[in-house]
């Protein structure tokens, strides 16, 4: 059989490279694709073929015809479902359940949401006087901020490319998309979508490569990028704000978290565990919300031990198609080592291993591949290494707690501020204890519902800006203010 090719789509057209890496599938080590790697020639032209577009025939277009154009996207990625579910768990290993339900359907509702959400949005006006009782108006209009880089992860890879891509479009922008390295398939998919939907060319344009001296850097050093919108580690984040310093460069992160989630003792104990093997072990604990830090109140700690333990040791670790799978392996062999070295100095550093620790035995063809097993630990110090740095694997730490005060100085003690998740039956508490969590988002008694409306991203460590509804066409639009005397 011939090997897949995936190639880089500049000013409408798909070009190869001569310099090829691979594109490894986790549950086996087998050799998925072939990538081109895009070179510095490759990111001039799609910054020029992308700013000619910008000032042309993209700025010409109504914002009817734009939005239909954008939700033609979201339909293609309908009609090619199967295929976008297949090159997400080839890429990623994650079970075919979750892409089927929440990777390539989301995929396709940003582009749905933001084509007809940015239709809704108005600007401001000021009616006003000066001094000698002349009339003013002062009234804003919305322009698109220019050419814009996006580069994302390997976790939910379409899901939080279109993320930032469907409102990047909506607002008017030109855009140039990097996915990352370890998952370039579903972004190729959607390259071949904007070819056959009749975008014009250099408005979508898609670059594979690496970050340090590849495509990431030089996308994020040139000075022909308008503004820069990055999901990532929190350290790539400031590497990438260094290479904006110079430009002055307009930047929104979606950076890495260390979330906790409380459980007070009157939560629904059921519900608590299910929702915190959801936090801890969905997509095998690489999303950026996923809970790290467990704090159950006195009364009811045995009783969710027993529970939530049980619950990790039955999920299931198998092929992504096969029966019933729901905890698929970690992206790759680099990282699967940096999990199983956390969970080592966990162990040194005095934390008792509950259930997991290793890497499960298999005699079929995921012996090569990077699974490794739901893991939990209890008993380390607050202070310690597990404690502050975010994992990104299918681990957390249960700790013990007894008042509300307690509690919340340990579940701020982070430099990380994504998200929480708080169970309890008390509404008064779920209000006035999620209002002091020093986190962008907090879900009660729940976890990861999400209304594209709402405001999503981090503090500290974990983001600048955020996203989701009005915020991102803010981030993607340039406003200028018009000050008219009548
Ligand atoms: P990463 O930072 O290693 O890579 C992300 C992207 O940045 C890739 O495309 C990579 O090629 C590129 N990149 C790397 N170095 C670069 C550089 N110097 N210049 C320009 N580009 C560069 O992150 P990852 O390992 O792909 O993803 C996992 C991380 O992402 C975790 O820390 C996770 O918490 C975070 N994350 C955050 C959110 C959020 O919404 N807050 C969402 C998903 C993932
Ligand atoms: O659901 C989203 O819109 C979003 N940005 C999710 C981020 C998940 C992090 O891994």
């Amino acid at each position: 059989m011939s090997q897949l090719i995936y190639k880089n789509y500049i000013s409408g057209e798909f070009k190869s490279s001569d310099n090829l890496f691979d594109d490894i599938s986790p549950y086996d080590g087998s050799i998925v694709a072939r990538v081109s790697e895009a070179n510095k020639a490759d990111v001039d032209l799609a910054v020029r073929s992308a700013r000619k577009a910008l000032n042309g025939v993209w700025s010409e277009m109504t914002l009817d015809s734009r939005c239909a154009l954008i939700s033609r996207v979201a339909d293609e990625i309908d009609n090619r479902f199967d295929d976008f579910v297949s090159a997400e768990i080839a890429d990623t290993g994650k079970p075919l359940n979750q892409a089927k339900t929440i990777d390539i359907p989301r995929g396709a509702e940003n582009f749905r949401f933001f084509s007809n959400y940015i239709k809704s949005m108005g600007t401001e006006l000021f009616d006003s006087q000066t001094h000698d009782g002349a009339k003013i108006l002062n009234y804003s209009i919305r322009k698109p901020k220019g050419v814009i880089a996006i580069i994302a992860p390997w976790n939910l890879p379409l899901l939080l490319l279109t993320w930032k891509l469907a409102p990047a479009l909506a607002a008017g922008n030109c855009v140039i998309a990097k996915p990352s390295e370890e998952t370039p398939g579903s972004a190729t998919l959607l390259a071949e979508v904007f070819d056959k939907v009749g975008f014009p060319a250099g408005v979508f344009n898609l670059l594979h490569g690496f970050g340090p001296a590849s495509v990431g850097e030089y996308l994020t050093k040139h000075s022909g990028i308008d503004a820069i919108t990055f999901t990532g580690e929190s350290s790539t984040g400031s590497e990438i704000m260094k290479a904006a310093a110079p430009g002055v460069k307009a930047l929104s992160f979606e950076l890495g978290g260390k979330n906790p989630a409380i459980i007070f003792d009157d939560a629904d104990l059921d519900a608590a565990v299910n929702g915190t093997i959801k936090s801890v072990f969905s997509n095998c604990g690489q999303v950026c919300l996923c809970t790290e830090r467990v704090y159950v109140q006195s009364k009811l700690y045995e009783r969710f031990m027993e529970k939530f333990t049980s619950q990790a040791e039955k999920l299931i670790e198998n092929w992504p198609e096969g029966d019933a799978s729901n905890f698929g392996p970690l992206i790759s062999q680099d990282h699967r080592k940096k999990v199983l070295d956390a969970f080592s100095k966990a162990s040194s550093d005095g934390g008792n291993l509950i259930t997991g620790g290793g890497v499960p035995e298999f005699s079929d063809k995921r012996k090569s591949g990077f699974w490794i097993e739901p893991t939990i630990f209890t008993g380390l110090d607050e202070d310690s290494e597990f404690m502050k740095n975010e994992i990104f694997g299918p681990v957390c730490h249960v700790s013990q707690f007894d008042s509300e005060d307690e509690v919340l100085q340990m579940a701020n003690n982070t430099d990380y501020g994504l998200a929480a998740a708080v169970w309890t039956t008390d509404l008064k508490r779920a209000h006035s204890f999620s209002a002091k969590l020093d986190v962008g988002i907090v879900w009660i008694n729940s976890w990861y519902l999400r209304d594209l409306r709402t405001p999503f991203g981090g503090t500290k460590l974990s983001g600048i800006g955020r996203e989701g509804g009005h915020h991102s066409i803010e981030f993607y639009s340039e406003i200028s203010n018009i000050c008219l005397k009548l």
